[in-house]
This record gives structure tokens, sequence and C-alpha cells, in this order.
């Protein structure tokens, strides 16, 4: 009932030295959100997932434990269900479950980096859902959609965590596109997005009183250390976070308070940063029902459903091909 394909890249390290190669020798300086999480940067977003300011996490749970059954039906009972950055698929339960009691459920897809991860989550879900048939991918999702298989019957294909909100406008068009043309008539996205809301509250989620964010923030710079020989001093950079309202997005950054130059021999680069200089690791968009809206039709989506927590804080949404 378990079959597990991997297509990692095998000159990941090398995409990534070109990566940071560019995004140091670019003006502004910047750095991609997906090396923040090594196993320590992963467990540090977990610690964020549970800090009071932090509302996404719980709110889309929230919404998933209450309207699962609601989401089901409203993409038309799904026999598959695709799960983009699966990882230990805790929130997942509650959609499996809902289309195991609409007597629809019968193929789990989970995408994700991790091999270890999909294995292990594969084989607990085997046993929580029996009859179910467990077909994992292990790869970038971003670069491999096409390796997803075709369902017969429908499937939802999910995208929780309002990971979608890293991606610059260009990049989140093309990926959208790209999932829209891999969607069948019967097929279903399910997408979970932040939402706009008074940017006071948005700076405190990524600006935590005890400075878990921070700390997430900067092991970026410790994962350069590791993985490229750098030598980033993360005292000597403080983490800033600023809700850009004419964007609408989280714009995230590492401050140098120093003049200084880092080494990166693995790079064999060295770069200058100067006193209050920004290097921005991460954007993180929020969205309201009309930008998503448009945002899908440019990507030949249109919104079928709508699904928000009490307080209108986190949107979980139905899309399909237009
Ligand atoms: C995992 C991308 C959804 O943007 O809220 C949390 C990452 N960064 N705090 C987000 C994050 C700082 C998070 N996502």
């Amino acid at each position: 009932m378990i079959a597990i394909e991997v297509h990692l890249d095998a000159d990941a390290a090398a995409a990534m030295a070109r990566d940071v190669r560019a995004g140091l020798l670019s003006e502004p300086k910047e750095l991609a959100p997906k090396y923040f999480y090594d196993e320590r940067g992963s467990q540090l977003f977990e610690q964020i997932t549970e800090l009071d300011e932090y509302y996404p996490t719980r709110a889309e749970r929230s919404i998933l434990a209450r309207r699962s059954a609601e989401i089901v039906a409203a993409a038309a009972q799904p026999r598959t269900l695709v799960e983009l950055g699966s990882g230990s698929a805790s929130k997942t339960r509650h959609l499996l479950s809902a289309m195991r009691d609409a007597g629809c459920l019968r193929t789990y897809v989970p995408v994700d980096i991790s091999e270890e991860i999909t294995h292990e989550t594969a084989e607990s879900l085997v046993q929580e859902y029996p009859g179910l048939a467990v077909h994992g991918l292990v790869c970038d999702f971003e670069h491999h959609l096409e390796r997803i298989p075709d369902g017969e019957g429908g499937r939802l294909v999910a995208f929780l965590g309002g990971t979608i909100g890293n991606l610059f406008p260009r990049a989140r068009r093309d990926f959208l596109s790209r999932v829209a043309a891999m969607l069948g008539p019967r097929d279903r996205l399910l997408l979970g997005t932040d939402l706009v809301k008074e940017p006071a509250r948005l700076e405190a989620a990524y600006d935590d009183s005890q400075g878990v964010t921070a700390e997430f923030n900067k092991n970026v710079l410790e994962v350069l250390n590791r993985e490229l020989g750098a030598d980033f001093d993360l005292d000597a950079f403080e983490h800033v976070a600023r809700y850009d309202s004419e964007e609408a997005r989280m714009d995230i950054r590492l401050r140098s308070l120093v003049e200084q130059t880092v080494r990166i021999a693995g790079l064999d680069l060295a770069v200058s940063f100067a006193a209050g200089e920004e290097m921005r690791t991460e954007v993180s968009a929020k969205f309201t029902r009309e930008r998503l809206e448009r945002v899908y039709s440019e990507a030949g989506l249109a919104l079928s459903g709508w699904f928000t927590d009490e307080a209108g804080d986190y949107a979980l949404s139905l899309a399909q091909p237009s």
C-alpha cells in the first residue's frame, strides 16, 4: 500500500552555491527562505507555530478541524489527496478523515523534500486509515509538479501553511499556472493564505517577544557557515520584520550592526556589509479574497470556495481550472 519515489536533485549543493552567490552579489543583498529549514531551522519554525503572537498555524488548524467535511463536499468528493510540502501531515488528518467519512478516500500523495519524514508519515497513515494507498514523492515540488500522478475520481491538491506567501508575484504566477496546467476538470487546489490585517499584529507575529523568530532568521547564516564555509558572526546582525502595506507583505531582513566583511570560503567570495545595511531573507505575502481572486485568474484558476477561521485571520480557498 506504500510506494515512494525519490527525485532529488543530484546537484542541490551546486544549486545552493549558485543561489547564494547571486543573492549576495545582488543589490540589495538577498537570500532565499528555503535555506532556513535545516534541522535547527525546522525546530525553530515548530517553536514559532506555538508562539502566542504567531496565529496562522492555529488558525489554519482550526479551519481544517471544523470545516474539512464542507471542504471535501465543495471539492466534489475527491478520491485522492495530494499534499505539497506534507511534512508530518499533522493537519492533513482532518482532510483524510473527512474523505474517509464521506466514503471517497482512496489515495494519499505526500510530496515533500524529506525522504525520512515521508516514509514515517506513510507508515503511520496506512495504519490509521485501513485500505489507504500512499504514493509518496520525494522532490522539490516547486520544480517537479509534473511528477504528480494523475488520479481517477478527482484530486484535491492541498498547499497548506501559507508557504505561497514566500513567492514573489512572478514566481507565484508561474507556480500557480503550472498547478492549473496539472489540474483536470474534476481536480481542485486547496490553498492556505494568511490575510491582510493590522500591521501591528502582523509585525508582532514576525518579531515575537521571546526572540524565536529572530533566532530562526539568523539561523540561515549558520546554514551558510556550515554548508559553504562562511564566517558570518550571528551577533553582528539583527532581525528586522516590517509590514509593507503597499505590497501587502511582511518583509523580513537581517541588518548588519557594523561595517564588516564576510568570507564565504566555499564560494571563494568576500562580501562587504555597510553598518546598517539590510539583506532580505524572506517575504510573506498577505491576501484579501479580492486579491486572491485576481492572483488565481492570472494563473488560469477560478476561486470556488472560501473558508476562514472565526476571527477572519486566515483563509483556505478552493480553486479550479478556469
Ligand atoms: C512557513 C512561510 C508560512 O511566512 O509565516 C514564520 C515562515 N517566517 N515566521 C510565514 C515564517 C517567519 C512562514 N511560512
